[in-house]
């Protein structure tokens, strides 16, 4: 009988979410790069550290060099893979800044002129995301998966 891929174990938490391991597209010795429950727009994922830590500032210095060396590797693939212009790097660092799972995590969000109405809508609507979850509905663990077989061939060349 098929294994339901809903049901299977992963090794890494995102705050107190098991993940999947088909969420799973970069991993680097301290970081993970993970496709995105419910993203604002096309390739918006997330780099968090493989250890669950809330704030920035409970990152070891190691940890944060690995984060953002992984995030300046991820970010030219995903802008050239999205045919983007540009992109966002966000982090909520703390609940009152809209931080709404409490794991250190790096939005990278590909972008092009005019993809919002206002540029700046784009960190409304990354601090509307609890809000935002009855509208746009969690993508199912197939979705998911099938993006991230995509983004990992782009850290093979
Ligand atoms: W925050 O408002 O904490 O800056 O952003 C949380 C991000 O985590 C959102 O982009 C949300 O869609 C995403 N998210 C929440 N739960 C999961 C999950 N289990 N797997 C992947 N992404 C998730």
């Amino acid at each position: 009988m098929p294994l339901d891929i809903s049901v299977e174990l992963s090794a890494w938490q995102f705050g107190p979410h098991a993940l999947h391991p088909g969420q799973v597209f970069f991993e680097s010795p301290l970081s993970l790069g993970i496709v995105n429950l419910r993203p604002i727009v096309p390739g918006h994922v997330l780099m968090i550290p493989k250890r669950v830590c809330a704030r920035l500032a409970d990152l070891s210095a190691e940890e944060v060099a690995d984060l953002f060396a992984s995030v300046h590797r991820a970010a030219p693939l995903l802008e050239n893979h999205y045919n983007c212009s540009a992109l966002s790097i966000a982090v909520q660092d703390g609940a009152d800044a809209g931080q709404t799972v409490p794991h250190v995590h790096v939005h990278i969000l590909p972008r092009r002129r005019g993809d919002f109405e206002r540029n700046d809508e784009v960190h409304e609507r990354l601090d509307a995301i609890s809000a935002d979850s009855a509208c746009r509905p969690s993508r199912s663990i197939g979705e998911m998966s099938e993006e991230a077989v995509v983004l990992r061939r782009l850290f093979q060349s």
